[in-house]
């Protein structure tokens, strides 16, 4: 069968009267205004010469992403993140760090784009059934034309034959519910041809969100210098694709409200400040009275700020660095954070090595545990760093850095971990033991009792402290698997 043949159809901005009522019934939420509608007169220009001044100083590049947490590829569109000071955006595994448009480090460039920012939320503002709108952030596209990828060449849109596809199917993630998108764009030239860029959007295909995937999918020609917006939660019901324009290469700026609960550096320095000084604290303190709901906090918020943060930062190469002025200093304070916690973790593994009878068992499951899940990260991180991607499509200075740094001194421990696992099980298995042989010691204490009392109430002995030490054990595991949440 020929792929034509299975393609399905879709209405097309061009077809009149037949789109309109399809975007009237279908699709509510979605707004496309040109750009002579926008208010105010100043930004179209103002907005083209921010953008195109960003790529002048070449601020846009290539990502890395990993579709589905697996596969690496390189993103067709170059992009910048430009946002709240601290905040970062996560999408594909990759996290992205915004170069921050207010406050006393911002510069000029970012600032003017705080203010394309204001004009487009008052401009989502104007339609009913906007949500939230308080943009925090923009995600900026530097997107070439079908023509500058002809080597390369685009995908052709799988499923509905719409064209060449720049930006393909998908829901913008990370986003706070309910909340709207802005997104106004620029091609390269305004009067010789005329802008053939197209955005189309279609229902999700789960048709989770009462929306039915029966509905035919619409493609929206843009002209140069025009918003569309995503009002509410139409996000979380539709998906948007973007189809390449044939000659003109296109901005994009897609204002959205990010979440922003574990996204910030504000979040992690105090997350990491927090687990700090808590395991100071249980670290000085007698081993036998360490709690391990402490010391299983800390090793979560250790495994986050290595994987989360400093990894994710130093994946995007050396430029990346340059680039994000703002974070020097943020990214020195999360590394030094991040090598105060190793060093603490050392010493409670050590005590649960040295002194492995006084520390409880809770101590040493939860530290092993964590441990574990580091090993796999950081060989899983290792994996990611040595992607043949890099290599075949990345300049040098975009490739990835391993960072943190592992310092080969006694006081640390080292980047595998696999040995203090080993060791850490076997103190385990010695707890286990010995918990056995006092279970054990009680119960023949108790049938001996039982036994006499037996012998002289010549009664069958009673298996209350047998039931109570069954509860004992299982209240003890619960605890050593409650959910992290319920303590932080
Ligand atoms: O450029 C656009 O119109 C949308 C881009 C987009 O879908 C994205 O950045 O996620």
């Amino acid at each position: 069968m020929s792929q034509l043949s299975t393609v399905k159809k879709f209405v097309s901005s061009e077809d009149g009267e037949e789109f309109k009522e399809l975007v009237k019934k279908h699709y509510k939420g979605f707004v496309h205004v040109p750009s002579r509608e926008l208010a105010p007169p100043c930004f179209y220009t103002d907005a083209k010469r921010a953008f195109e001044t960003l790529r002048q100083k070449n601020y846009y590049h290539y990502d890395v992403v990993m579709a589905g947490g697996k596969h690496c590829s390189r993103t067709f569109v170059k992009r910048t993140l430009v946002g709240c000071p601290g905040i970062t955006y996560k999408y594909l595994s990759l996290r992205l760090f915004a170069h921050p448009w207010s406050g006393p480090d911002a510069i000029p460039m970012m600032k003017s784009i705080c203010n394309i920012n204001k004009s487009m939320i008052e401009m989502t503002k104007e339609h009913t059934g906007h949500g939230l709108c308080d943009y925090n952030l923009t995600l900026i596209n530097d997107m070439p034309s079908a023509a500058f990828h002809s080597s390369v060449g685009f995908k052709e849109e799988a499923f509905y034959g719409m064209g060449k596809v720049s930006v393909s199917w998908h829901a913008d993630s990370s986003l706070q519910n309910g909340s709207s998108i802005g997104v106004c764009h620029f091609v390269s030239s305004r009067k010789a041809t005329p802008c053939d860029w197209r955005i189309a959007l279609r229902p999700s295909p789960s048709g989770e969100n009462g929306v039915s995937s029966d509905i035919p999918p619409i493609s929206v020609r843009t002209a140069d210098g025009d918003a569309y917006f995503l009002l509410g939660s139409f996000n979380e019901k539709y998906q948007h694709c973007v189809l390449a324009g044939s000659s003109q290469h296109r901005i994009s700026s897609t204002h959205r409200v990010a979440t922003i609960e574990k996204d910030t550096y504000q979040y992690i320095l105090r997350r990491s400040k927090t687990a700090l000084k808590r395991l100071r604290t249980e670290v000085e303190k007698d081993e036998a009275r360490m709690d391990y709901r402490v010391v299983l906090f800390s090793q979560k918020v250790l495994t986050e700020l290595e994987m989360e943060w400093v990894a994710q930062y130093w994946l995007q190469g050396s430029t990346h660095n340059k680039l994000h002025v703002w974070w020097h200093k943020p990214m020195e304070t999360l590394e030094s954070l991040w090598e105060n916690l190793e060093e603490l973790t050392h010493r409670v593994y050590t005590r649960c090595i040295e002194a492995s009878s006084a520390v409880p068992r809770a101590v040493v499951v939860a530290i092993l545990e964590e441990f574990k899940i580091r090993q796999r990260l950081r060989q899983l991180w290792d994996e990611r760093r040595a992607d043949a991607v890099y290599k075949k499509r990345m300049k040098e200075d975009q490739r990835p850095i391993a960072r943190p740094q592992f310092h080969d001194r006694k006081d640390c421990l080292p980047k595998s971990l696999s040995t203090a696992i080993q060791m850490l099980a076997s103190v385990r298995v010695q707890k286990q033991i010995s918990t056995v042989d006092k279970t054990n010691e009680t119960n023949h204490h108790g049938v001996r009792k039982a036994q006499k009392s037996s012998a002289a109430k010549k009664k069958r002995p009673s298996s209350s402290s047998r039931k109570k030490e069954v509860h004992k054990r299982k209240r003890e595991t619960e605890e050593e698997n409650r959910p992290l949440g319920l303590i932080l």
